[in-house]
């Protein structure tokens, strides 16, 4: 069919909207090719406006856990949206939610709703940083935390120096008070912690990292990071957007039997409308305005058609009591079937995946940090990516990102990512 109407609107998109997109990862300028414009979808598939179909393996980056389209909450939010779509005040829906949050997350007895992750991230940093009195914080290569100045850091030219502005427009100011590591790399946190005593506010990480493609802690990191913030009172942060709600319904926290003093969540629970969120140790928690010192506010926080829709969302995963099993089969029949065709065809492959969540490196591996995977063939990942999408499989737009399984994929939507996949690399091999 092919895309000349996503071609148009690309082409008027890009003199009204910087690069033609409101996040940059969706432009494909790390895969190539023309974005596609994406017009409907339901269940595991996206239509775009040239009325081409997509498998759905990105899931608005996380979100569309249960398919898009997921008739329960649509309703729900199509009944909030008839009592007008927002207040400014207080609602039923908001303690609904934050009920069941903290009925859900093992480290959360309060939480504050927000818009996004990228808030969300941004206030659990101010608030450690103001309840602990500290400034420095810890991130770790290759880990992201949203848009945030605080995020937007390179590690130093010596593991020991000060973060550099990965950005335009971030102060070095801002940038000396971030500290980074490589992920999976306990002595190197060891030794920042020393060299900074007592002036570090939080170690804030992904416990299952998604954002440079996924990287799964390995030797008892997680616990190692977990001590060392209880013994030096430094606050532990999980930066739970990716995988909250998504690896288990109490997120990895839940999984790996690991309790944060501050959780940040996002995506799923929206359930596809804007929601972020903050939590933690009520003690913690009540340092935030108005109770508190930390100030954080927003117009739109709690917003009662996304809270519709993040409620129904989270009952519906909390009442189905296989999910979290079908959808690890699913991912892991799909791990293994991707596995035994790289190796037919030769090509080198390293599949890191936990649960449902899951990423295909072009590289020979193991990919463990940042620097092993920025290993990977990011070129002949592009031509697959393209590839993929011309025979109707949506990817996420760059090696170094999750691939999202929904409950929709079974499988016969299995083998139609198999079959294109089969002539993905034979073409990008002719
Ligand atoms: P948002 O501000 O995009 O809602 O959340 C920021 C964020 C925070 N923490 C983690 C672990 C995240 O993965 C994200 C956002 N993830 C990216 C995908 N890697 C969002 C996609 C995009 O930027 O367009």
């Amino acid at each position: 069919m092919g895309i000349e109407i996503s071609k148009q609107l690309f082409e008027s998109a890009c003199k009204v909207i910087p690069g033609g997109v409101n996040s940059p990862a969706r432009a494909f300028r790390s895969v190539g090719g023309n974005p596609r414009f994406i017009s409907s979808a339901q269940g595991a598939w996206l239509r775009d406006e040239d009325g081409n179909t997509y498998l759905d393996f990105i899931n608005s980056w996380g979100p569309m856990i249960l398919g898009h389209a997921h008739p329960e909450i649509m309703a729900a939010a199509a009944e909030a949206l008839h009592h007008s779509s927002s207040f400014g005040a207080p609602t039923r829906r908001e303690v609904d939610m934050a009920e069941l949050v903290c009925q859900t997350v093992p480290g959360i007895e309060k939480v504050r709703m927000v818009n996004s992750g990228t808030e969300a991230t941004m206030s659990a940093i101010r608030l450690a940083r103001g309840y602990t009195g500290r400034e420095k914080i810890i991130k770790f290569e290759g880990c992201y935390h949203g848009h945030g100045d605080s995020f937007l850091i390179a590690a130093g030219s010596g593991l020991m120096t000060q973060g550099i502005p990965d950005s335009a427009g971030v102060t070095k100011g801002v940038a000396s008070d971030t500290l980074t590591a490589p992920y999976n790399d306990f002595e190197a946190v060891q030794a920042l912690v020393k060299a900074n005593p007592g002036e570090i506010a939080a170690i804030i990480l992904e416990p299952v990292v998604g954002n440079m493609g996924v990287v799964i802690p390995q030797n008892g990191f997680l616990n190692s990071i977990r001590e060392l913030c209880t013994r030096e009172g430094i606050l532990l942060i999980f930066d739970e957007v990716m995988t909250g709600f998504r690896l288990s319904l109490g997120g990895a926290q839940e999984l790996f039997g690991i309790t944060p003093d501050l959780t940040t969540l996002g995506k799923i629970i929206g359930g596809g409308l804007p929601v972020g969120a903050y939590g933690g140790k009520a003690e913690i928690m009540d340092f935030v305005s108005p109770v508190g010192p930390i100030y954080q506010a927003g117009t739109l926080s709690g917003n009662p058609i996304a809270m519709a829709a993040g409620m129904k969302m989270l009952t519906l995963l909390r009442e189905d009591k296989t999910l979290y099993q079908r959808l690890d089969q699913t991912t892991r029949t799909l791990e293994l079937e991707m596995q035994t065709l790289f190796q037919q065809k030769g090509e080198p492959l390293c599949i890191n995946r936990v649960g449902s969540m899951i990423t295909f490196f072009f590289a020979e591996g193991p990919v463990r940090n940042f620097h092993e995977a920025k290993k990977s063939d990011t070129v002949k990942f592009g031509a697959f990516f393209r590839a993929m999408l011309d025979h109707g499989v949506y990817l996420a737009p760059s090696q170094f990102e999750a691939l999202f399984v929904s409950a929709c994929v079974g499988p016969a939507e299995l083998d139609h990512f198999l079959n294109a996949a089969k002539k993905s690399l034979d073409s990008i091999n002719d």
